[in-house]
């Protein structure tokens, strides 16, 4: 057990004193004097600094011992940041180039400094400003691929596969935050759930709703007991940061060994949501048309890449404890092979679909709410366009096993953004 007692939360005044002896970090910046701190974080957890010097900055990152969110009522473990550390480590190495890379880790603060990355911003910022980020769908498409692939038993040996399942089990209390978040809160009346001034109707609706509670312990266990990679968890757009040319994924804490369809979901229905609150954003509707069709084209090139670099990784890198090669390549059954990865990608695509009905259920009924649709002052609007929403992750969530294609899904979207 690691020795806590040390822990003390930064702050902008503290932290040149108490980061500025340590050489990694001075290499970057310069001499700690010339620091200049500030606490950016605007996430549901923890403290993020941006730290500047003469020579460069960094971005430094530490656990609270609570849920940021919520206060000091929901205490959390710091252990977080040492999940978040080793989550980082094995994305990055899997997808080189597609994370920050780590500069130091110090698991008895809870603190990782990092790259700062610069000019990019969240994407979830850039979708509600509406800057065009082309090359997202396709970087996130080749980062789910590379990273879902290659931490799965398709790809590993089986004694690092299973140290790593070991590992991030340990990572309990944030997969039990997304547990009863994700798939739980968002059908009952949960104390922290909460909405949009309007909606109460189908807040009482999706409670009422069979077949959704049903669809939702479905993913639940989906969600529980597919421990097919190591996700990173949490893959929303407020996970994302990009610029036109560069896209990084950061915010690994929610890693966790689970069902591929998760992260995929899960970015999916954060694309999805962007456009549906695309009307409040842009000056007019045809800018708001214009925008949403640039977000469903993302979502249409995040899939076919992921399925494209897969299917790639499939044929060429598929040497762990899964491989098959011996029954169908090694006997000359090629089309058995083609076989049995269109049963995995075909289950991957309906997990993403009933996940993203999840991930879109809870981003407005649950806890915690997306920037996009948040930061709109018209209630009415808000409540509109949220609706809206509602209504296409329920559809997605019902229709998982029906939805043929990234263009049924998309066209779906496309039906229920148009709705009065
Ligand atoms: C109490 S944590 C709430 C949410 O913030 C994180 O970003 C995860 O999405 C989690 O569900
Ligand atoms: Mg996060």
């Amino acid at each position: 057990m690691l020795d806590r007692t040390a822990y003390l939360a930064l702050d902008a005044v503290s932290l040149p004193r108490r980061l500025g002896g340590r050489p990694e970090l001075l290499d970057r910046l310069g001499p700690a004097e010339a620091w200049q701190v500030r606490e950016v974080g605007d996430g549901n957890l923890n403290l993020v600094f941006i730290v500047e010097g003469p020579k460069g900055s960094i971005v430094v990152k530490q656990a609270l011992p609570y849920a940021r969110v919520v206060g000091e009522s929901w205490p959390m473990s710091l252990d977080r940041a040492f999940f978040e550390h080793e989550a980082l480590s094995r994305l990055g190495a899997r997808d080189p180039g597609r994370t920050p890379e780590l500069i130091v880790f110090d698991p008895a603060q809870a603190m990782l400094a990092m790259e700062h990355l610069t000019p990019h911003k969240v994407a979830r910022r850039a979708f509600m400003e509406g800057e065009e980020l082309p090359l997202l769908g396709t970087h996130l498409g080749l980062y789910l691929a590379r990273t879902l692939f290659r931490g799965s038993d398709w790809s590993m040996p089986t004694t690092a596969r299973k140290a790593d399942l070991a590992l991030f089990a340990g990572n309990a209390e944030l997969a039990g935050i997304t547990e009863e978040l994700v798939f739980s809160d968002p059908f009952k009346a949960a104390a922290l759930n909460r909405h949009t001034p309007g909606l109460e109707d189908i807040a009482a609706a999706f409670r009422a709703d069979r077949a959704l509670k049903l669809a939702a312990v479905e993913m639940k266990a989906r969600f529980c007991t597919g421990a097919e990679t190591l996700l990173h968890g949490d893959l929303h757009t407020g996970s994302v940061m990009a610029t036109p040319t560069d896209t990084r994924v950061i915010d690994a804490e929610f890693a966790l060994y689970g069902p591929m369809g998760f992260d995929v979901g899960v970015c999916l229905a954060n694309l999805w949501m962007a456009a549906f609150a695309q009307e409040a954003h842009r000056a007019d509707a045809r800018a708001a048309t214009a925008y949403g069709e640039f977000l469903l084209a993302t979502a249409g090139i995040l899939w076919r890449t992921f399925e494209a670099e897969f299917s790639r990784l499939w044929a060429s890198e598929r040497t762990g404890i899964l491989g098959g090669a011996d029954l169908f390549e090694a006997q000359g059954d090629e089309a058995g092979a083609k076989a049995a990865l269109t049963t995995h990608l075909t289950s991957v695509w309906q997990d993403a679909l009933g996940f993203a009905g999840m991930e879109i259920s809870r981003r407005i009924l649950g806890l915690a709410h997306i920037a996009e649709f948040e930061t709109i002052a018209d209630i009415g609007l808000r409540a509109r366009l949220e609706r809206r929403a509602l209504a296409f992750g329920r559809h997605l969530a019902l229709n998982r096993r029906q939805i043929p294609s990234i263009e049924a899904a998309n066209l779906l979207a496309e039906t229920q953004r148009a709705r009065p």
